[in-house]
This record gives structure tokens, C-alpha cells and sequence, in this order.
């Protein structure tokens, strides 16, 4: 690592090859973060207000009322996230584009050239030491204008997010081979519409499905604009990322429910794009039709497709992004049980209520227990659903709180789900093509503000310089990257200041 002088407390040496504890050749390894999370500067120059802006700027919505205005600082220390990068030897970093820093009118009638330069620099500079760009267009940057008109309820905006998709491809097309167009639709639509604890925070329980079926046609039409007018000269790949919790029932009798939950919680999402048919999961379309019914409805709650719309969305991929954190058990709720809102204690829609294993190990965070096995299982689930596609992680990673530069349990938990990856591809025969440790280094996590952290990279969010340092993991991945398997010892209480 380039800072010589630091501490680190335990040293990482690659031991000797094992064929099973190799990756393939060709495999590649990533980092990520995205722009609220990490870039600050969100008023400068022509940037206009995104809803984080004004949903973080709310008294009482987000964890001791953090607030992204500085975040990392990546707007004036991209250098050092590039740094960071290339001392860890990524392949690939993973970012997202802030809709109003580069469309401050969230149209395309304005393009701001200083965030059409802050971006390209950070492009340039990835390239210059031999990092790809992967560029997620949309990580829940909305502009609040656009959110004024409705956001992701207003059918409009599956053109107002093509128009700014065509924008983006037009200026970093040349450069950038990999774009995911928006992050994670389940968990965007559930929490910013219906459980409302993250921008714009609405809890409305019609709005989530609404903006579940745009964000399909709004990524479907950024999909085709890229194939269509830019993919024949830059040959670049596009796809969007689910976010990917494994389901399993709590028992053999709540098999059922649990693959009804699989077919809403990954379904809903992935059967449009990539089932033959295309459409929402027929289950899940007919299970919310008759709920909906029953509750005086004249409609179903779940949006329809029109066969156009069906057509429109169908096969709109270049490969499978996801990203998965952990798994739950699913049993059918109690009679008169209160059920806490998804994503992880309970499905309302289901009467279903979600739980963890005992055996599960658990993290400082409640959602989040280390279940890598689960990972195998949804590769395996989605394979035969979907078929033989390729897969691509784009977020995988562990939360913990307070500052540790000896994460051991984060080390512990990458090392277990990438092998659980190598199982996949040697055993299962699935095609993965990637990994993404979420994240580069610590930084904004939404509702939870600065608690919580992800980073392979220690932030001194105290410090106005906003010091990152390195933690053991940081150390840890870049040998697994350098030596491109998992024999990979961890020697504690080792100083080590040298290079790795
Ligand atoms: C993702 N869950 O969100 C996001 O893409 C990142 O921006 C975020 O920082 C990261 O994961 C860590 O939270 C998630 O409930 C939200 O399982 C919810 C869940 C998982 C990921």
C-alpha cells in the first residue's frame, strides 16, 4: 500500500497454489461506491438539489441527521478514490452519476460542464492506471425537481431517465464498456414509496408498485437507446442490478411461501427482463390481483404491462448484475402478528415474516447476518429460472460500526462468499465473471447516515481532510486480487509497512 507509515495488524501473504482455491482466468475484481454516498460538493457550481439533498436536509430522517453535503469529499479527492484503487489493483471501479450534478434542469436541455469534467476526469484518471469504469447511471440521485413531478410514479419518467441515459452514453460512451442503468429496483421502490424511510420518503402502498414497473420500462428504453445508437461502434454491455436477498423456508411445510417470496422478491424484477415470456412472474401477478380485489380494489395494486410494454422490456441485458448481502427464513405470519415492513423483517404483501438462523453469523447491524452459502443457492435459483447467463456481482460486503482498521469478521465474510463463488463456477458450472466489494471505502449509508460502515477503507468522517486509511481487509483483497486465488494467509499482529 502506498501509506508506508500506517499500521496495519496483520499481514496477508499468498501461500501456495491450490487448483480449487483459484480463480479463472479472466475473472475480474471490483470495488464500489455511489455518488450521494461518497462525492459531497452537492452544491457547487450549476448542481441543483437531488432528493437526498433535500430528504437528508430534513430534521429527523436520517440517523443523527448526517447528511451527504461532504460525504467523502470524492468531488475534490477523486485522485485519492483512483489512488485507492489501483494500490488495491481492482480491475474495475464500480460508481454511480449524479443526475443533477450533470443535468441541473434534470432535462438534457442543460448539460453542466463542471460535472460533465468531474466525471470525466474521474474516467480519465481510472483508465490511466488501467481500472475499468462500471458506471451505474442511477443510484437513487434523483433530481428534486423531477421528484416535484411525481419521480418514479409519473409514467414520464421512463423518458426523462432515457433522455438522460442517452446524455451519458453520448459523453462517456467511448470510454466506459460496462454501465448498469439503476440500482436495485426492489429496494429503491419498497423504501422510498412505501416503507418511506429513505428519499423521498413517501409511504404510500400503491407507490411502490408504480415505480417498480417504470424503473422496468425506464431501464428496458436505456438498454435498447445503448444497443441501438451506441453499442455497433463502442461494443460496450448493459444490464441493472437486483438486489438479491436468499430466501429459504424456516421449515419444510413453509416451502411454499418461501418460493412464492422468491418469485416476488427476485421475480418481480428478473422475470420481465429475462423469462422467455417476459412480464411479471404470473404467480405474483395473480396472487397481488386477487389481494387486491378482495381489498376493494377495482384494480390490481401491481401495475399491468401492456403486451407493447411486455415486448419493450423483454431480453434487455447483456448479462446478470447482482447484488446480494445476506439471506432470511420465511414462515407464514401468526394469527393477529404485527409484521414489520420488508426488506427484512417481514412481507406484508405475504403475511410473511422473515428471520435469521441461529447458526447464521451475525454482524453489529441488525439486517445483516453473514450467510455466503445463500449466495451459491440464489446463483443456482437463478440459473434454472433464467438460464445460463452470465453473472456479475456488483455488491457484496460487510457492515460493521464504529472505526476498526483490524476487520477480521469483514475479511472473513468476503473470503466465505468468495468461495462460495468458486463453488458455484466449479461445482454448479455457473458462468460468473466478476466480483464488487461494496465498498471502497466507507461512506454515507442512507438512512443510517455515517453509523455504519462498509469500507475496505477507513474514512475519518471527523477530519476535514477526510483521511482514509487502509484496513486489514483493504490489505486482505489485494493479495486475493494480486495472487488471483484464496490461498491467502492472515498472519496477526504483524506490522507490516512494506508494499504488498
Ligand atoms: C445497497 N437489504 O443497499 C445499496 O446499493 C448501497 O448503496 C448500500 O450502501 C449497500 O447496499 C449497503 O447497504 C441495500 O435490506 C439496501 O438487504 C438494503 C439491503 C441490502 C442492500
Amino acid at each position: 500500500m502506498s501509506q508506508t507509515a500506517t499500521f496495519v495488524f496483520c499481514a496477508i501473504l499468498a501461500t501456495a497454489y491450490s487448483a480449487d482455491r483459484k480463480f479463472p482466468p479472466g475473472f475480474i475484481f471490483g470495488a464500489g461506491t455511489s455518488s450521494y454516498q461518497i462525492e459531497g460538493g452537492w452544491n457547487v457550481t450549476d448542481k441543483s438539489e437531488s432528493i437526498w439533498d433535500v430528504f437528508a436536509h430534513t430534521p429527523g430522517k436520517v440517523r443523527n441527521d448526517d447528511n451527504g453535503d461532504i460525504a467523502c469529499d470524492s468531488y475534490n479527492k477523486w485522485k485519492d478514490d483512483v489512488q485507492m484503487a489501483a494500490d488495491l489493483g481492482l480491475h474495475f471501479y464500480r460508481f454511480s452519476l449524479s443526475w443533477p450534478r450533470l443535468l441541473p434542469t434534470g432535462f438534457p436541455n442543460e448539460i453542466s460542464e463542471d460535472g460533465k469534467n468531474y466525471y470525466n476526469n474521474l474516467i480519465d484518471g481510472l483508465l490511466e492506471k488501467g481500472i475499468q469504469p462500471v458506471i451505474t447511471i442511477y443510484h437513487w440521485e434523483l433530481p428534486q425537481r423531477l421528484q416535484n413531478l411525481g419521480g418514479w410514479t409519473n409514467p414520464s419518467i421512463t423518458d426523462w431517465f432515457a433522455d438522460y441515459a442517452r446524455v451519458v452514453y453520448t459523453l462517456y460512451a467511448d470510454r466506459v464498456k460496462t454501465w448498469i442503468t439503476i440500482n436495485e429496483p426492489i429496494i429503491m421502490c419498497d423504501l422510498s414509496y412505501n416503507t418511506g424511510v429513505t428519499a423521498p420518503g413517501i409511504k404510500d402502498p400503491l407507490a411502490s408498485y408504480m415505480c417498480g414497473k417504470h424503473v422496468m420500462i425506464a431501464h428496458a428504453k436505456a438498454w435498447r437507446i445503448y444497443d441501438k445508437e451506441f453499442k455497433p461502434k463502442h461494443k460496450g454491455r448493459v444490464s441493472v442490478t437486483n438486489q438479491l436477498i436468499w430466501f429459504e423456508a424456516k421449515t419444510p411445510e413453509e416451502e411454499e411461501l418461501a418460493k412464492l417470496t422468491r418469485d416476488l422478491s427476485v421475480g418481480l424484477h428478473s422475470h420481465p427482463i429475462y423469462s422467455k415470456e417476459g412480464g411479471w412472474p404470473p404467480v405474483i401477478e395473480e396472487y397481488i390481483a386477487k389481494k387486491s380485489k378482495e381489498e376493494g380494489y377495482a384494480r390490481s395494486r401491481l401495475p399491468e404491462f401492456t403486451p407493447e410494454e411486455i415486448e419493450l422490456v423483454k431480453g434487455t441485458y447483456d448479462f446478470y448484475a447482482l447484488n446480494y448481502y445476506t439471506g432470511g427464513t420465511i414462515r407464514k405470519a401468526r394469527d393477529g402478528e404485527t409484521i414489520d415492513p420488508w426488506p427484512l423483517s417481514g412481507l406484508p404483501e405475504l403475511e410473511a415474516v422473515i428471520e435469521k438462523r441461529p447458526e447464521w453469523k451475525k454482524s453489529e447491524v441488525y439486517w445483516f447476518s453473514v450467510y455466503p452459502e445463500g449466495l451459491r443457492k440464489q446463483l443456482v435459483w437463478l440459473k434454472e429460472n433464467y438460464g445460463d447467463l452470465e453473472f456479475l456481482i456488483v455488491e457484496n460486503g460487510y457492515p460493521s460500526i464504529g472505526l476498526n482498521l483490524q476487520d477480521l469478521n469483514r475479511i472473513s465474510c468476503i473470503e466465505g462468499h468468495l468461495e462460495q463463488i468458486l463453488l458455484a463456477i466449479k461445482e454448479d458450472g455457473i458462468n460468473i465473471t466478476g466480483y464488487t466489494v461494496w465498498s471502497l471505502m466507507d461512506n454515507f449509508e442512507w438512512n443510517e447516515g455515517y453509523s455504519i460502515k462498509f469500507g475496505l477503507y477507513e474514512v475519518d468522517f471527523a477530519d476535514p481532510a477526510r483521511t482514509r486509511t487502509p484496513r486489514a481487509s483493504a490489505h486482505y483483497y489485494a493479495s486475493v486480487i494480486k495472487s488471483h486465488t484464496l490461498d491467502v494467509n492472515i498472519v496477526e499482529n504483524k506490522h507490516i509497512t512494506d508494499e504488498l
